[in-house]
């Protein structure tokens, strides 16, 4: 994958083939045993490259604008795939979708998100949108504009890669956020270094005490789950329980989870 003008091409291309799919990752509650929704991931299924992932597409389609369009895509299929989910018999299936930079700065996406909860018919409390804590952080106030008006339309929201960048707990209080996710790295170090198990343990703490709900991302290993298990951290995410799958194996594991 070489060049930078034949990978652009490629993506004008992709979306032209319906080459972009989106792939569902769950977020499980341990206690009770449950699946508290999905996240929806880009993937990007090249005919020759093979899967592409969206670390490396992403800093591309930014430079581009591209991101607006895919954004959009991505945000009314998984509102549309959930619906569908839920048709079939999980009527309160939650769904994720990550924000990126770009797409959040648009003036108008809060009434693009609407338009597709809209378009899908899909429940506005089922939607949860996921905002790394770098981007959220950013430009706070904007940050607290715009949640507002997502929460308003009765939108849940997540601090996302939460643990990577610097926070401002005032902001965070301010934002009214539903979740906060520890980020991978940090949860990946829980059994390896002692500050890092401080960290994850300080952070349950806070989030009990502000009245967020804590979920921990990249949960890989029977240690960190029990780590988090032990710290009073019900809800994780990771390989630990399955990785990112396609819509077809998701159906099966909703199925194989309720049965
Ligand atoms: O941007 P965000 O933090 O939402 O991205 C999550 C990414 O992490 C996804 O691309 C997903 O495939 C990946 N991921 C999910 N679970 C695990 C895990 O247990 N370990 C690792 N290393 N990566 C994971
Ligand atoms: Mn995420």
């Amino acid at each position: 994958m070489s060049g930078k003008f034949s990978f652009e091409s490629a993506l004008q291309e992709a979306l032209d083939k319906n080459e972009f799919q989106l792939y569902f990752q769950p977020k499980i509650n341990i206690n009770p045993n449950q699946i508290i929704g999905l996240e929806a991931l880009l993937r990007w299924q090249h005919h020759q490259f093979g899967i592409v992932s969206p670390q490396q597409m992403l800093p591309l389609i930014e430079d581009k604008g591209f991101i607006i369009q895919l954004s959009d895509w991505i945000v009314s299929t998984a509102c549309v795939q959930a619906r569908k989910w839920q048709q079939a018999g999980y009527s309160n299936l939650n769904v994720s979708v990550n924000v990126s930079a770009r797409q959040f700065r648009q003036p108008d996406f809060a009434k693009n998100i609407n338009h597709a909860l809209e378009a899908s018919q899909l429940d506005s409390q089922c939607l949860e949108l996921e905002f790394s804590e770098s981007l959220a952080m950013q430009d706070p106030e904007y940050t607290l504009q715009t949640i507002k008006t997502l929460k308003n339309l009765g939108i849940k929201i997540t601090i996302d890669n939460f643990g990577t960048g610097y926070s401002s707990l005032r902001y965070l209080q301010r934002f009214g956020v539903d979740h906060i996710k520890i980020d991978q790295t940090v949860i990946q170090n829980v059994n390896i270094n002692s500050w890092d198990a401080s960290l994850v343990v300080a952070m349950i703490e806070l989030a009990k005490n502000l009245n967020f709900e804590v979920i921990a991302q990249g949960v890989e290993t029977k240690e960190q789950y029990s780590f988090l298990k032990k710290h009073g951290c019900d809800k994780m995410q990771g390989y630990y329980f399955c990785a990112p799958m396609p819509i077809d194996s998701t159906s099966q594991f909703l199925k194989d989870f309720d049965s």
